[in-house]
């Protein structure tokens, strides 16, 4: 059965006031792609194949450490958040998969949840838990961290999450366990830098030896926040002694904002690649810090040139090739529906123009050393606007030329507004 929350008619309705001026822009760009020696059909075709999952903790509205604001018509339940994941869905045609996280969105019956989200369009990507905070009836806290706590009840406590994570996860038709883990300090000599990554080490050991065989544990590094010091996981070099210890099921997973400021994400990529331990993404923007604003925003020149790497990475397997995509926002101030439409549109034009990259010239340049002309080979298909490209794609599959106006246009959260009860107020970090 299917539940899908807007009516077919209302997107073609919207399409068909768009559709000839998308005809006339997807045609001259076909052109000009023609006289570069690219067909724009197998472009599209590239298009309509990519996904990225969303987050189910994206569809209600974050917040900062100092205050959250709700808005009327925001989703609480599971359930409504599966429903506006789907509003994403139907108007993008990129986004079909949503990425639980524990014990956020805990219910009584998986099965249940899994056929809810099939009625919905939805599938469920990658499962994340939580041993960052303390939830209530907990019996050990995580105030001395969770799989590198001094404490061994709470080690335990933390694999034993992991490991029912998994169990959901396998009821849900998921295939990856996310692991980010809030453990480090805050003060120098708060903990011994070696033993807590041995303990680490150990528990996380537990927690694969629980995978499926067809399982992968990503490893989510942070470089700081909530442990302003030191953390345990914090950055790639930890994260792939990790995985390279607790053996080929564990991958690392790069969340964007994970990082100091400048680092070459870029290259990272490519490294984690190198070694058959690029696991994943959570895209989001930032300036400063992991400000988890909408993909794209700040520095989308750095999300092309991650895709640029993500592409020659496909282009040179290693042991397969199958990096989880994944959003990881915190929407303070916009319609997250609305943010995770405009950001997945971003990653998608990101892999498109990716795609536009003349690899022989970009090749044939390196070689020679002729600097110039290689960094021209990017800037050119950076410069693209393939947005005619995404909607075509978008149309043919039944989605929305103009996400955007179309979201407007149904009322969604005006409807929504009426039927669902308010949020609290209160501080909201995620
Ligand atoms: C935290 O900074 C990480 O980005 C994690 O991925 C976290 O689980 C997620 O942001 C939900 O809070
Ligand atoms: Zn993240
Ligand atoms: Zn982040
Ligand atoms: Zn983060």
């Amino acid at each position: 059965t299917t539940n899908l929350p807007l009516s077919d008619d209302l997107i073609a309705q919207a399409n068909a006031r768009e559709t000839a001026a998308l005809e006339e822009d997807y045609a001259a760009l076909g052109r000009q792609l023609e006289r570069r020696g690219i067909d724009i059909d197998a472009i599209k075709g590239r298009v309509a194949g990519f996904s990225v999952a969303v987050p189910s903790w994206g569809a209600g509205r974050g917040g900062t450490r100092f205050a959250k604001f709700p808005i009327a018509g925001e989703p609480t339940t599971i359930y409504e958040k599966l429903q506006d994941c789907a509003v994403i869905n139907q108007l993008s045609r990129v986004t079909p998969r949503v990425s639980p996280h524990f014990p956020w969105d805990k219910v009584s019956d998986y099965a249940a949840l899994r056929e809810e989200a099939a009625s919905l369009g939805l599938g469920f990507d990658a499962v994340n838990s939580n041993t960052f905070q303390d939830q209530k009836d907990q019996a050990h806290s995580y105030a001395t961290g969770s799989l590198s706590s001094t404490v061994a009840e709470t080690r335990a406590q933390a694999v034993e999450h992991n490991i029912e994570c998994i169990e959901i996860g396998k009821q849900l038709g998921s295939t990856d366990l996310t692991v980010w883990v809030g453990d480090g300090t805050n003060f120098p000599g708060q903990q011994d830098l070696a033993r807590s990554l041995d303990r680490y080490l150990e528990a996380a050991a537990q927690v694969y030896a629980a995978l499926p065989d067809d399982w992968r544990m990503l490893l989510e590094h942070k470089m700081f926040e909530p442990a302003f010091y030191s953390s345990v996981i914090s950055d790639w070099g930890s994260s792939i002694l990790a995985a390279q210890e607790l053996g080929p099921k564990a991958k690392c997973l790069v969340d964007l904002g994970h990082h100091a400021p400048n680092t070459n994400i870029e290259q990272i990529v490519a490294r984690l690649h190198r070694f058959d331990k690029l696991g994943g993404f959570h895209f989001n923007d930032s300036k400063y810090g992991d400000d988890d604003l909408d993909s794209g925003s700040i520095n989308p020149h750095q999300l092309f040139l991650i895709f640029n790497e993500l592409v020659e990475a496909e282009l040179n397997p290693r042991d397969g090739f199958n990096p989880s995509y994944m959003i990881d926002q915190s929407h303070n101030v916009t319609d997250p529906i609305e943010s995770m439409l405009s950001s997945a549109e971003a990653i998608t034009s990101c892999f498109a123009k990716a795609l536009l990259v003349d690899r022989q010239a970009l090749h044939g340049a390196q070689e020679s050393n002729d600097t110039m002309m290689a960094f021209q080979a990017l800037r050119r298909a950076y410069n693209v606007d393939v947005a005619p490209i995404l909607a075509m794609a978008r149309m043919e599959s039944g989605g929305a030329i103009d996400v955007l106006s179309t979201y407007r246009q149904s009322k969604w959260r005006e409807r929504k507004a009426q039927e669902r009860k308010p949020v609290g107020l209160g501080a909201g970090i995620v």
